[in-house]
């Protein structure tokens, strides 16, 4: 595919703490059987015979509120393949120049048409603050799949340039709503310009984004909902503390629920 030239991505990743790849990664024919897969999620239908792991929304829930599904590969064959996809770790490595890519936890983001009060913001954060499960250093990334057209007035997510070299600034708060005071926030305590980007992706496109980069995202005003799945990469450069498998990292030793996406 023509995003496989995509020039300088390495370089872009480091300087930036993301890339946004310019064309689909993702083939079409998989994202809509992806797109069928998380619509059966949504129905607590599973086509492997296991659930996801306990989530913020599960059927039933407001239907106008941000759904989030944890780890929904283990409950859908078509979603365990996107997850799985090959081109997503090769442009892992290609980027981190990691020798292996695992995906060791992932989430189905399904965000409504805004209305009324209906939470479906995501505030600005790093990811990060929500992994003390691993060594600091551990080198840890997202691959954000988009499997609808993500557009600037469906919610995309904003990346803080540069901000993945802020360190830690435990400011953010992923369920918060108020983008602009949290965003206030953050800013007043770091010596660097804030210089936004948006991350607009077509179906079937992705965008990386390093462990420490401060991101969120706005209200969806479209009329169509913005389908994703945020897929938490680790490289062989990562250890969970003291080994431990516990929370996030309990399945990392079962690439049939946390696939191994890239190996030399
Ligand atoms: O989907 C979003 O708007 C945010 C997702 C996110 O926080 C992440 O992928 O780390």
């Amino acid at each position: 595919m023509a995003a496989a030239n995509f020039e300088n991505a390495k370089s872009r990743y480091e300087t930036d703490g993301y890339l946004i790849l310019p064309q689909p990664v993702i083939p079409a024919e998989l994202v809509m059987r992806a797109v069928e897969g998380m619509d059966a999620i949504r129905r607590s239908e599973y086509d492997t015979g296991r659930p996801p792991c306990s989530s913020p929304w599960k059927h039933g829930d407001d239907p106008n509120k941000l759904c989030k599904i944890e780890q929904p590969q283990f409950a859908s064959k078509a979603v365990f393949e996107l997850v799985s996809h090959p081109e997503l770790g090769r442009w892992a490595a290609q980027i981190t120049g990691a020798t292996m890519v695992q995906a060791w936890w992932v989430q189905l983001l399904y965000k409504p048409p805004h209305v009324g009060n209906a939470n479906t913001n995501v505030g600005w954060h790093q990811d990060q603050s929500y992994w003390g499960i691993w060594e600091d250093g551990s080198q840890l990334l997202t691959a954000w799949v988009a499997i609808s057209d993500v557009t600037a007035d469906s919610g995309p997510m904003f990346f803080a340039k540069g901000s993945h070299k802020w360190g830690l600034r435990n400011q953010g708060d992923f369920f918060g709503q108020d983008l602009e005071a949290q965003k206030r926030a953050i800013a007043a305590q770091c010596q660097s310009e804030w210089i936004e980007d948006t991350a607009i992706l077509p179906p079937g496109g992705v965008s990386f984004h390093h462990c420490l980069t401060v991101h969120g995202s706005g209200p969806n005003t479209s009329n169509l909902p913005r389908r994703s799945f945020a897929i938490h990469l680790r490289t062989q450069n990562s250890r969970p503390v003291s080994n431990k498998r516990e929370g996030l990292s309990q399945y990392i030793d079962d690439p049939s629920l946390c696939p191994i996406l890239f190996e030399e």
